[in-house]
């Protein structure tokens, strides 16, 4: 396998000359070096990259069509902690009607509440259980709503499905119900997601019991790929956090941890996730016009966390923490910190002063109550429960 820049053993330093092949953040000259510039020039130019070579483009964004249907509210859930709403999602294209459900568990309280979205990529039956019989660590309402907290969640799987025959079912077959009408660009199962978190959004702007402006989304894994995304083409998310997101996700591709997933091999098993172009990096990063540390930089100057786990070497948890370091510059611009914290942490130290977050933690590849907390923590911290 080619690989465009090696790195010796777990080192965590990017030596110069390899520095230089990571695709720059900031251009001198060509846009990017003040705000102004960032936002019209150099931003949309790196979100045009990954809708071209990674996600692919959207044939939708807010369908004419989206309809929002009640399907029934209870109060005094959790030991009257929390209202409970559940919202069917309506929409319709070329290739007929979709829909998918959202359920929300909201804490009773005077105040508007700040909310996660989870998107869940794991059975709904085992972790989005809305009767709170079986609780899963994956899906801590209990503790997101004692912390304040809106515990909002949609399955990946409603939206479009997660196997091949690829593109066949779900948003893909309402919006491009055609696979002639496919292009090297069309979006991907990772995008079709985001668009699904994107319409919860639509939703919580409406509803007066949540505050639209203090809003995460997050995921695991390819959930964490799909926060990633979204937050990067939504800007109504204000903090996007990306757990164990690996490849395709807060990894950076052009950093060589040679237990790390690569593009050869995610492609292999998923290419379905990206849009068709994404294939000509297979065994080739170096192409790629971009690196993910440009994906995180799209978030400024909104808060960002990547999470890691020290058993989960697949995910390259020194390539997560690299592309929090080296996005850190586009906070700079908007007068913030994005990353603080130069080296690579300790298990169970995060580092929360800036506007960038990242742990790492014990333990395997998943979404735990740890996680779940930290999360909560940097919320805290950056003033979202007052
Ligand atoms: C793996 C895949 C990863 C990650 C993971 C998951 O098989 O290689 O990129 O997304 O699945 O979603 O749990």
């Amino acid at each position: 396998m080619k690989r465009a820049m090696v790195l010796a053993g777990v080192s965590l330093m990017v030596s110069n000359a390899a520095q230089a092949e990571i695709p720059e953040l900031l251009k001198t000259g060509e846009g990017g070096t003040t705000v102004a510039q960032w936002e019209q020039a150099r931003r949309a130019g790196i979100l045009n990259l990954f809708q071209e070579h990674v996600y692919g483009r959207n044939p939708v964004g807010r369908p004419d069509a989206l309809r929002f249907e009640e399907l029934g509210e209870v109060a005094g859930m959790l030991d009257g902690k929390a209202v409970r709403k559940r919202v069917r999602l309506h929409f319709e294209g070329p290739g007929g009607k979709g829909q998918f459900d959202v359920t929300a568990f909201i804490p009773t309280s005077e105040r508007k509440a700040p909310a996660f979205v989870l998107i869940c990529n794991r059975s709904p039956e085992e972790n989005l259980d809305a009767e709170r019989t079986l609780k899963s660590p994956f899906w801590p309402v209990e503790e997101i709503v004692s912390r304040g907290y809106a515990a909002i969640a949609f399955y990946t799987q409603d939206v479009a499905p997660d196997k091949k025959p690829s593109f066949d079912g779900g948003v893909h077959t309402v919006f491009l119900p055609d696979l002639a009408m496919r292009k090297p660009d069309s979006w991907g199962t990772l995008a079709a997601w985001a668009w699904g978190a994107s319409r919860v959004m639509d939703w919580i702007e409406t509803e007066p019991l949540l505050d639209a402006k203090r809003v995460a989304v997050i995921g695991h894994s390819r959930g964490g790929k799909t926060a990633l995304w979204c937050g990067a083409t939504d800007r109504r998310f204000a903090l996007v956090i990306s757990n164990e997101s690996g490849c395709g996700g807060a990894k950076l591709n052009r950093m060589d941890l040679p237990k790390s997933e690569h593009i050869a091999q995610i492609v292999k098993n998923f290419d379905y996730w990206f849009c068709g172009n994404f294939q000509k990096y297979v065994d080739n990063e170096e192409a790629l016009p971009v690196d993910q540390h440009q994906l995180l930089a799209l978030m400024a100057p909104r808060l960002v966390y990547v999470a890691s786990a020290e058993g989960d070497p697949w995910a390259g948890p020194e390539g997560e923490f690299e592309s929090c370091k080296l996005a850190s510059p586009a906070w700079v611009l908007y007068g913030k910190k994005g990353l603080v914290g130069d080296t690579f942490p300790a298990l169970e130290t995060p580092l929360q002063e800036g506007s960038i977050g990242y742990h790492i933690r014990p333990g395997q590849h998943d979404l735990t109550l740890y996680d779940w907390e930290r999360f909560l923590d940097f919320a805290d911290g950056h003033g979202w429960n007052k």
